[in-house]
């Protein structure tokens, strides 16, 4: 591996890259961008329509007011001027059609997990696997969810040993941060390289 990132590098000049933030709906993708952006976050936020719930059938979370219809946008600086343009995907399925202009030139995803709903992210799953995007999966503790060790949840996820797990809580900045890095970490394994 070439590019580290924290040991100094001779060669700093600033790299943007771009990672995805993907999962279910309601997995907490749009809040995880917002913590880690230092600039502020674009969003795409809809109100549901009595229209939309309808056609999105019983998907849990029926008390969810919005939902994101396009993308959240951010950025974050890590070390060695590496900079990280955060791309959160709307979560409901019939949004999906979105993804693969999301995803091009994206060095690495985050899947969002949820373990109240574990399924809703086998999609973004197989999405990464077959584009062969290097991903990491966050798990995101919310409060009254079930709590599983990491052995459990790549067991219940079927995902590689190479596949980093990490438990988060997309409100903390400093938890969202050790995600990030642990994603693009992955990607600097799996590529060599971010490009
Ligand atoms: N307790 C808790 N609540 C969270 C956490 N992350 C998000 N939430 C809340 O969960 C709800 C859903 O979060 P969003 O960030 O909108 O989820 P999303 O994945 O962007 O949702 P869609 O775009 O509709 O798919 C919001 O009310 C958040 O405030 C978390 O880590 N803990
Ligand atoms: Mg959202």
């Amino acid at each position: 591996m070439s590019f580290t990132l924290f040991e100094p590098q001779a060669d700093a000049r600033p790299r943007a890259i771009k990672i995805l933030i993907a999962g279910g709906f309601g997995a907490g993708k749009t809040t995880l961008v917002g913590t880690a952006s230092e600039i502020r976050p674009l969003r795409t936020e809809s109100g549901r329509s009595a229209y939309g719930r309808a056609i999105d059938g019983p998907i849990g979370m029926d008390s969810k007011e919005s939902t994101t219809v396009a993308m959240d946008f951010g950025r974050v600086t890590l070390p060695n001027n590496v900079m990280l343009y955060l791309y959160g995907t709307p979560g409901q399925r019939r949004f999906w059609f979105m993804w693969d202009g999301l995803a091009r030139g994206a060095a690495g995803a985050i899947v969002l997990a949820d373990t109240r709903r574990l399924p809703d992210c086998f999609g973004a799953i197989d999405y990464f696997e077959q584009r062969g995007t290097p991903f990491a999966v966050a798990v995101n503790c919310f409060d009254d969810a079930p709590r599983y060790g990491e052995a459990r949840v790549r067991v219940a996820l079927d995902l590689d040993p190479g596949v980093p797990i990490i438990m988060c809580d997309a409100r903390s900045r400093d938890s969202v941060i050790q995600v990030l890095i642990a994603v693009v970490e992955h990607a600097l394994r799996v590529n060599g390289s971010f490009v």
